[in-house]
């Protein structure tokens, strides 16, 4: 039975998955919308902890744990890693560092139950990463709290950033223009217009004024946070 004499790696490795489900979830709620390879992955992790635990002493479900912990590792680290360099945007750098410390400790977990590793050391890990979490959250928190709104000029442009969507057309007089992106959503955007050298980092719920002098024409901006490929426009310039 699964309760009897359970391998503290197996219960690590369950706890592991538990938070990273429970962080794909944080990150659905903070984006405000489901997320498909997010749920999907939610959806494997939560019958991955369920059967490591129920089958603890089949070597084959470890096997396939650490396996899909390794490519759900590797598939998300394109879309995680530059949240970590924004711990100003909280509802993002919190969720993707748990995510990641989770996986980290249950593929560490699961290689130890699979190769009956002395379970000495299990303790030592979970602390660890569990006491890094919370620098993690309280660092992403102070940061996020310190962030401000720029003070919006006279003529500015608005813009709005809202559930990771951009109005498609917008439209303003050549010369110095000034615009003001508003980010309305929890997470991190940007606002990049490559042909004229713009990038512009919207930390959540915070808005950013830009001054760009303007010729005549129309620029395709854009956010380049990874996953927002349709948050994009036009600005016609006139
Ligand atoms: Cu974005």
């Amino acid at each position: 039975m699964p309760n009897e004499q359970s391998s503290v790696w197996i219960r690590l490795l369950a706890g592991a998955l538990a938070v990273v489900v429970l962080s794909f979830i944080v990150s659905q709620i903070a984006s405000g919308e489901v997320i498909p390879p997010l749920l999907i992955q939610a959806v494997i992790f939560t019958a991955l902890a369920y059967a490591v635990w129920r089958w603890q002493r089949r070597r084959w479900v470890l096997i396939v744990a650490i396996v899909l912990t390794v490519l759900g590792l590797a598939g998300g680290i394109p879309f995680m890693v530059e949240d970590l360099a924004h711990p100003e945007s909280a509802w993002v750098f919190v969720p993707s560092s748990v995510v990641i410390i989770g996986l980290l400790v249950a593929i560490v977990s699961g290689g130890a139950a699979l190769f009956r590793r002395s379970e000495a050391m299990a303790r030592p890990l979970a602390i660890g990463a569990g006491a890094l979490a919370v620098v993690l959250v309280v660092v992403g928190v102070v940061a996020t709290l310190g962030v401000s709104d720029d003070a919006r000029a006279d003529g500015d442009t608005v813009i709005v950033a809202k559930k990771a969507s951009y109005p498609s057309t917008v439209t303003v007089r050549a010369g110095d223009v000034g615009l003001y992106i508003e980010n309305k959503d929890l997470i991190r955007h940007t606002f990049v217009i490559e042909t004229a050298d713009v990038k512009v980092e919207l930390p959540g719920s915070a808005s950013r004024h830009l001054a760009v002098a303007l010729k005549p024409g129309a620029y395709d901006f854009r956010c380049d946070v990874p996953g927002h490929d349709s948050m994009k426009g036009t600005l016609e310039v006139k």
